[in-house]
């Protein structure tokens, strides 16, 4: 470096080193503990449900089948975990005891369990093996243990709680470290119970004692996040079909969520008023079953589906829990393992080119210090923008050496601070204007990582826009991409394939209301007034409003800037969304407006300026309410 070079380099690290400190932003509330951040980075992990119900193809066992029947010939949990870490898993969930009971650790606690199998002649112990593999490979292991147990004859009593505990304490004493512990939400009914072959309630809050557990896993494994429907360390999503909601805050409301909670369908959403940090993991398994049968080995799922599921829970701020339902042999089925190494090598291909890599952004507002626009795109997870303490929303655009296809995009914001925006856009420069980019699911919430997938745009420039946040917002990455023309994802704005809910319109004639319910484009509704009242005829869980213009030549009623409302009395709705039908007028093509999931029975539309000035009159050509 030249003496002057030299000088420069020196006074611009004086300059920033008596720049005032620029503190960074206070936490929001709640905010994950260390090692949730760390599980949540792991982001995709294998289930296994492997037990004596795979070889009397079963689901669930009663309790009684008879352990000499567990007999795989060719045992290899090698090949698993080799299969896994080709599939770019980060760590794997056993089932070391499942409802029916059989435990396939060689426990001194029970005669149930794999001592009196024949596999390896009473020697073996599938969770050992499976530990040291993970070990030999590099991934991480964890345990699932049934708190439900059918074959155990004091089941609902204090006794079995005892005996579960010790099971528990076994586990965690005699394999080394585990991430994760699965606690499942499925108890008490039917089963053998030592002979008694009756039927067993508990109380799923309390009867287990977890409090107890909690401290016990606390002081022998404290790096381990516990899951249940409710938490603490990670919450069930609600379903077991692999997918979080695209709005999706890790909070809960303490003590609200536990087994048997009625309504598990928000639990995709997390509670956005929650108080305590309780992410989301979507456990789904790679077959329709979660044990082997084999029948169903035309039915793995497939690379796009699996890809699809991808983006639908790593990209909606959740963990990917994928099962393998291991074999007869003993292995991963060569199907399931391809299909999921394909699905890997799908991911990776799709978001393998950074469009956005060190591109500076041009920010609205920036906080200084540490906390600069150039740590979006740094690549780093521990550095990021903010904006100064008071601002809540802002603008972040990129501009690109040169025009180029975009269709995918990635984004992050700084958890441990706490999970703040609730709603974004996302927009690409088309011949000066500022355009949407066309999703298929609302832009509300970002979390540890959002993903969106869009039509593919070619764009120089693309925009994100926070609308609003809970406090400052924290980033620490955007990218972007160009994943290809793809065949998980579809965009479709057919009108026949719109989906929603049967409604009725208020004051609508029903012979009139049908042509905006007729899946015929060429049919309009037109009314006269500033305001479309759905009724849904009952409370249900809507995240959408879909609207066809009239698609007449010229088209006419044209709604220009919209305001969506909802509630439970028509007569007093909530705003929850308003905005403009960008280009409408020479592009009438379906209009979708994506909101946070909310319960309603009543949802308007109210046109707050229509295309053509004084227009009195608005046409329907379809409407949809999803
Ligand atoms: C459910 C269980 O009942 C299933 O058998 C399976 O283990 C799944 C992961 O959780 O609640």
């Amino acid at each position: 470096m030249k003496k002057r070079h030299l000088f420069l380099a020196a006074a611009t690290a004086l300059l920033a080193a008596c720049e005032p400190a620029v503190k960074a932003p206070e936490a929001v509330l709640p905010i994950p503990e260390p090692k949730q951040v760390e599980w949540q980075k792991m982001e995709t992990y294998a289930f296994v449900h492997f037990g004596l119900n795979t070889f009397n193809d079963r689901e669930w066992g009663y309790g009684d089948t008879d352990p000499a029947t567990f007999n795989p010939a060719k045992l290899d949990c090698e090949q698993w975990v080799q299969t896994f870490v080709a599939a770019g898993m980060k760590g794997v969930i056993f089932t070391a005891k499942h409802h029916d009971g059989f435990c396939l650790w060689p426990t001194q606690l029970t005669e149930y369990c794999i001592r009196n199998s024949p596999y390896k002649d009473g020697k073996g112990d599938v969770v050992g093996e499976l530990a040291a593999a993970c070990k030999k490979y590099g991934i991480k292991f964890a345990v699932y243990l049934s708190p439900w147990d059918r074959n155990h004859a004091e089941y609902a009593t204090p006794a079995y709680v005892d005996y579960f505990h010790a099971q528990l304490h076994e586990l965690m004493t005699n394999y080394g470290e585990v991430f994760e512990v699965w606690f499942d939400g499925a108890n008490g009914g039917d089963g053998w119970y030592g002979g008694a072959k009756d039927s067993r309630t508990i109380d799923r809050k309390h009867y287990y004692n977890y409090l107890k557990i909690y401290e016990m896993l606390d002081e022998l494994q404290p790096q381990a996040i516990i899951f249940s429907d409710g938490g603490p360390g990670c919450r069930w999503v609600g379903n077991e079909r692999g997918f979080a909601g695209a709005t999706n805050w890790s909070f809960l409301r303490a003590g609200e969520v536990f087994p048997g909670y009625s309504k598990h369908y928000i639990l995709q959403y997390g509670h956005a008023d929650g108080n305590q940090w309780v992410p989301a993991e979507c456990d789904v398994s790679i077959r329709p079953g979660w044990f082997y049968h084999p029948e169903q080995d035309g039915h793995v799922k497939t690379v796009e589906q699996l890809t699809d599921l991808y983006y639908r829970s790593v990209g909606h701020n959740a963990t990917l829990l994928l099962n393998f339902p291991v074999d007869r042999n003993g292995l991963v089925h060569p199907i399931d393992s391809a299909n999921a190494v394909n699905f890997r090598k799908n991911i990776d291909k799709q978001l393998a080119d950074n469009l956005l890599k060190k591109i500076v952004p041009t920010v609205s507002d920036e906080r200084g210090g540490r906390f600069r626009a150039k740590a979006i795109t740094d690549g780093k997870y521990d550095t990021y923008w903010a904006a100064h303490d008071s601002v809540l929303t802002a603008t972040i655009e990129f501009s690109l050496p040169q025009a180029t296809k975009v269709n995918r995009m990635m984004l992050q914001e700084y958890i441990p601070l706490g999970q703040r925006v609730k709603s974004f856009t996302v927009e690409y420069d088309k011949d000066g204007a500022w355009l949407p980019v066309k999703l298929n699911e609302e832009t509300t919430t970002i979390g540890y990582k959002r993903l969106l997938r869009f039509e593919t745009v070619e764009t120089a420039k693309l925009r994100v826009s926070i609308t609003d946040s809970r406090a400052c917002p924290t980033i620490n990455n955007i990218e972007a991409y160009y994943a290809g023309e793809t065949a998980d994802v579809a965009f479709s704005s057919r009108v026949e394939d719109l989906r929603s809910y049967p409604f009725t319109l208020m004051d609508v004639s029903e012979e009139e209301a049908l042509k905006a319910t007729d899946k015929d484009a060429a049919t309009t509704c037109f009314m006269d007034g500033d305001r479309v009242v759905f009724d849904l005829g009952g409370e249900k869980t809507i995240r959408a409003l879909h609207y066809l213009p009239d698609q007449g030549e010229p088209a006419q009623g044209l709604i220009s800037h919209y305001e969506i409302a909802v509630g439970t009395d028509p007569a007093a709705l909530t705003v929850v969304k308003e905005g403009e039908f960008s280009n409408i007028r020479n592009n009438p093509i379906l209009q979708s407006v994506y909101f946070s999931p909310v319960i309603a029975r009543y949802v308007s539309l109210r046109a707050v300026r229509m295309v053509e000035e004084g227009d009195k009159r608005m046409g329907f050509a379809a409407l949809a309410v999803e």
